[in-house]
């Protein structure tokens, strides 16, 4: 049993989940213009992780007997002025969601729905890993500045990212 409040909030999440999908498919197609085969790599990967978020959000709904609404899609951003801004601004996106999960934990909490609590918990640690991945890149980035052998080697390494979808995860897209 889920309360239509707690039910609208997720079903608001699993939407932003999807705009993530559509933010880091953009990145990935423009990684690819720039050249960087690996980066646009690492953003596919980014992709199909964020459609595998949208989709745990709505089996999780889905069980619980809410009929989904897909609300319009935001157009998202093609523009970047290089790697390390595309990374930087993945990071603050991921820590919008960080911060988003946060709320739908803390709903759930004051709702007393522990259901919801604990569908929510992978989602927790799954964020230190997204905001960490781009601190890393991030560092890197910026230690190689405008080197372009530097930033070919980090394109190297993004292109080993390989996708692997979590046990149980409702949907390998
Ligand atoms: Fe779904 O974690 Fe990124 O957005």
């Amino acid at each position: 049993m889920i309360s239509k409040q707690m039910s609208d909030t997720l079903n608001k999440h699993m939407n932003l989940e999807l705009y993530s999908a559509h933010l880091y498919l953009a990145m990935s197609s423009c990684t690819n213009e720039l050249g960087l085969k690996g980066a646009s790599n690492w953003f596919f990967v980014q992709y199909r992780e964020e459609m595998i978020h949208f989709m745990k959000f709505y089996s999780y709904l889905t069980d619980q007997g809410v009929v989904i609404s897909l609300l319009a899609s935001e157009a998202v951003p093609n523009q970047y002025s290089s790697l390390l801004d595309m990374v930087q601004k993945t990071l603050v996106h991921e820590q919008l969601i960080t911060s988003c999960i946060n709320e739908l934990i803390e709903q759930a909490v004051r709702e007393k729905d522990h259901a919801t609590q604990i569908f929510l918990q992978w989602f927790v640690t799954e964020q230190i890993e997204e905001e960490n991945n781009d601190r890393d890149l991030i560092a890197k980035l910026k230690l190689v500045g405008n080197n372009g052998h530097g930033i070919l080697m980090i394109d190297g390494e993004m292109g080993q990212r390989v996708f692997v979808a979590p046990i149980g995860s409702p949907l390998a897209v």
